[in-house]
């Protein structure tokens, strides 16, 4: 049987990395032959949730046609967000929550969206509709994509079935969600070991918009001052990768998981997009965002209207 391998996007989160690992356990219990992989290093507060549930980090590749030719997605689409050799594989299945755009296939495939939290919330109910029984452990990871793709619960992008979801699977995992969850969520804010090019590329999507290239990253913060005590060599950072990749927009988003407030550095010839997508005035290139938490739900849509 052909081997399939089941990976989530570049820079990979939480949900992305365990998305892959629950989805692929719940295909070989199916009869499938599954591998999760990965797209790069998990992150602290992925570690910490492998780590507390005893589960190895995926594979990591960069390529997969070496390997074999049939892929499924999990937690994104947009090809310049996937595997480098996408377009050499033959896309079996996509399990995501959201946008769609920048994807075609030259064949059927399953596909599966749904406008929720975390892809994790989807993969939940496939497990119920297959009537597969979830391993805690497994349950425990599905339980920290959840709460890490809504900053516990609090982004505006989680519904009422991602709490249910999370409910259901803490049970079956065995813990508190929300004791649990803000150990986890702070296991990713260490931020002082990290270098400005690990700081700008942890969490970072690319996007297209009207002949613009935009980049946003983001980390989660309990404290501002760990990331803009750092603004200078920041800066010179971003201004690198805004010359070798010709972004026009390098937006990086540090947000505050205690307050569920965002500050924002914006860079590059569009920057000033930034000002009339959220109607602030930046200030040395900063401002802050009240009550902005979600990169897909608040910050691309406004900045997409805004270049548009
Ligand atoms: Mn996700």
């Amino acid at each position: 049987m052909n081997k399939v391998l089941i990976t989530g996007h570049q820079n990979p989160d939480t949900d992305t990395i365990t998305s892959a690992i629950s989805f692929s356990y719940l295909q070989n219990s199916l009869g499938k032959n599954t591998e999760a992989v990965a797209l790069g290093t998990p992150n602290e507060e992925t570690q910490f949730a492998l780590d507390y549930f005893k589960i190895n980090a995926p594979r990591i590749i960069s390529r997969a046609s070496d390997e074999t030719k049939d892929i499924i997605l999990v937690d994104h689409n947009e090809f310049q967000q996937s595997i480098s050799d996408i377009e050499e594989l033959n896309i079996l299945a996509v399990i995501d929550h959201h946008r769609i755009a920048n994807f075609h296939t030259s064949v059927p495939l399953y596909y599966r969206a749904e406008p929720v939290g975390c892809t994790q919330t989807i993969i939940l109910k496939m497990y119920k509709e297959n009537s597969v029984d979830i391993p805690p452990a497994i349950a425990g990871l599905m339980l920290s994509g959840i709460i890490s793709d809504t900053l516990l619960f609090k982004s505006p992008t989680c519904t009422q079935e991602d709490i249910n979801a999370a409910q259901e699977l803490a049970k079956i995992a065995g813990i508190e969600a929300e004791k649990y969850g803000l150990d986890f969520l702070k296991a990713g804010t260490n931020l002082s070991n990290k270098s400005a090019e690990e700081l700008i590329s942890l969490d970072a999507k690319s996007f297209e918009v009207n002949g613009n290239k935009i980049r946003v990253a983001q980390v989660n913060t309990i404290d501002y001052d760990d990331v803009f005590s750092k603004k200078d060599s920041i800066e010179d950072t971003i201004s690198k990768e805004i010359n070798t990749q010709g972004y026009n927009l390098f937006l990086l988003v540090i947000t505050n998981i205690l307050d569920s407030d965002s500050k924002i550095l914006a860079m590059g010839n569009a920057a000033s997009a930034a000002e009339k997508a959220f109607g602030v005035q930046l200030s040395n290139g900063e401002a802050i965002l009240k009550g902005v938490v979600s990169r897909k739900k608040q910050i691309i849509p406004q900045i997409t209207e805004a270049l548009s």
